[in-house]
Formats: C-alpha cells, sequence, structure tokens
C-alpha cells in the first residue's frame, strides 16, 4: 500500500471500524498496478452504490484509459466526476475516460471519480470480495475483485443548479 491513500479515506475507515489497510489489495493487469478497488455496501433492490479505487498506477510507456467497470450483483458502472461549486457538488459523466499518463497515475476517491451503479441485483456485503472488471481503452475488459466496504464519505449531490425555480423533486 503506497501513502497516497487519501488521509480522509483511511481516517474514516478506521472510524467505521473497517478493514485496516493491510488488508488493501492489489489488481495487476499488464502494465497496470490497481489498488484495493471497493464498492460501496448495498442491499438487494438498492437503487443505487458506488466504487472507488485508491490508485492505479501506470508503469508502462504507454497511455492507458479507463472506461468503465462491472460488479457482479450491481451491473455495469459509469464514472463520474463529483464537482464541487460553491460547497454543493454534482457530478457529471466521464465521456472518454480518464486517462492513466505512462509512469503516471490516477485516483478515483468518493469526492473525485466514482463508478456509479444502478439497481442492485445481489447485497454487497461489507468486507466480502466480489467479482467484477474494469474496462480500458488498449487491455479491455480485465478481471479483478472489489471490496465490499461500509463506506460514507461520498458528498451529498444536489440534483439540480440552484438557480431560479427549483422543481427538481425527483431523485438523483
Ligand atoms: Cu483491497
Amino acid at each position: 500500500m503506497k501513502v497516497s491513500i487519501s488521509a480522509i479515506t483511511l481516517t474514516a475507515a478506521l472510524a467505521i471500524g473497517l478493514a485496516s489497510p493491510g488488508s488493501a489489495h492489489q489488481e495487476v493487469a499488464g502494465n497496470l498496478k490497481i489498488g484495493h478497488p471497493w464498492i460501496r455496501e448495498a442491499a438487494a433492490g438498492a437503487p443505487s452504490t458506488y466504487a472507488c479505487i485508491i490508485e492505479i498506477e501506470n508503469d508502462g510507456d504507454e497511455p492507458e484509459t479507463l472506461l468503465g467497470a462491472t460488479v457482479d450483483g450491481a451491473g455495469t458502472g459509469v464514472l463520474y466526476q463529483i464537482i464541487e461549486k460553491d460547497g454543493k457538488f454534482s457530478s457529471t459523466i466521464v465521456e472518454h475516460g480518464l486517462v492513466i499518463k505512462p509512469h503516471g497515475s490516477i485516483e478515483l476517491a468518493p469526492t473525485t471519480y466514482q463508478f456509479k451503479f444502478g439497481k442492485i441485483t445481489k447485497a454487497l456485503n461489507e468486507d466480502t470480495m466480489v467479482n467484477g472488471t474494469l474496462v480500458f481503452e488498449k487491455l479491455h475488459s480485465v478481471p479483478i475483485h472489489f471490496m465490499v466496504e461500509a463506506d460514507d464519505t461520498a458528498p451529498k449531490e444536489d440534483a439540480a443548479p440552484a438557480q431560479g425555480a427549483m422543481h427538481s423533486d425527483h431523485p438523483m
């Protein structure tokens, strides 16, 4: 585990008695090192959940692009960027994926990037590992394992811009 694990994530994890950082796992795909992919716990039938990754390091000489993810029981995750403006949070789809430069790295933290999943068909239970994939431009679909965590650090998002007439009575 690299030191680049965010202090916030670590503190939150410890505060709610989660697995210690010692249990963080790493997966390798091609030139990529994928550090601790995880997904938020969710009951079967829950409307949504999200997944994040502590870090993906690219040890290769070519850029790679992270495009998507799948998780057993949660289906296909869409990559979103979380945006903060004037203390309000919203999110927008990352249309063309997230580039990982040669010898560079990216982090997907709940406050920056999330894979968002829709309806949960099979319970995601805390402290278990679930099968999934990450989808890259060059490596295509890579099978990995996500750890299920009881994360609560994702910012609360506002569904609509706070301008003029607000009629956003529908959830996100
Ligand atoms: Cu892990």
